[in-house]
């Protein structure tokens, strides 16, 4: 599968972000990872449905919507998705999760099921057919700039394996929180394909943002 990368664009630059958006064209960044947070089911607040909104009519990037959001299906005719984009929803969100999968298919957006660092895997098991894609947190959600936590990765690699093996080959494996290039190596090697990009790369203080671009590339070939 190829390694496509997620730029967090609640680490961006907002007073620059008309020229980081072209440079992430220029390089061929495949989603932008937008955070919604509900200050609910996280405590934090972040980006909102102008954002997106606007975002939209910048870019042509697709986007992968995180919704850390209690109860999104209430919530989803707010968001301004589209055709390929991503939006994820916490299987400890939702109580109607089937129902919140539904929607994002019927209007032509890939369902991607988010499950926090507690959560099994066993959960997936009756949605499993519902979706294009799991994102398996590597922090718990809410903040930026965490340090992983490390049974994440055997998580990835159980769940690489369990999907290859009974038939959902296709579904993508996304990582979100410390995507370090030394720990997108290892998410990659375990089975990871889409890497969340926040301050622990693209957006770090080493090295200039084109530096950064093409040093998580080459840590996820
Ligand atoms: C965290 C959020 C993430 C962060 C990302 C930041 O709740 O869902 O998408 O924005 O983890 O990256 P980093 O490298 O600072 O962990
Ligand atoms: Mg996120």
């Amino acid at each position: 599968m190829k390694s496509l990368i997620s730029p967090s664009l609640m680490c961006a630059d907002f007073l620059n972000l008309g020229a980081e958006l072209k440079k992430l064209e220029q390089h061929g960044i495949e989603y932008l990872h937008i955070d919604i947070m509900d200050g609910e089911f996280v405590p934090n607040f972040q980006l909102g449905t102008d954002f997106i909104k606007q975002l939209k009519k910048g870019t042509s990037i697709p986007l992968d919507i995180h919704m850390m959001v209690k109860n999104p299906e209430n919530k989803l005719d707010w968001i301004p998705f589209g055709e390929g984009d991503y939006v994820s929803v916490h299987y400890e969100a939702c109580t109607h999760l089937q129902r919140a999968l539904a929607m994002i298919h019927a209007r032509g957006g890939k369902t991607m099921l988010a499950l926090n660092p507690g959560t099994p895997l066993s959960v997936l098991t009756e949605v499993l057919p519902d979706l294009d894609a799991i994102l398996v947190m590597t922090v718990n959600p809410g903040f930026a700039g965490q340090k992983l936590i490390p049974s994440t990765l055997d998580k990835i690699r159980r769940l690489r394996r369990y999907l290859d093996e009974n038939g959902y080959g296709h579904v993508e494996i996304e990582c979100d929180g410390n995507v370090s290039f030394e720990n997108a190596k290892k998410m990659r090697e375990a089975g990871a394909n889409i890497f969340v990009a926040g301050t622990s790369s693209i957006y770090a203080k080493s090295g200039s943002f084109e530096e950064n671009i093409q040093k998580l590339r080459e840590a996820i070939q």
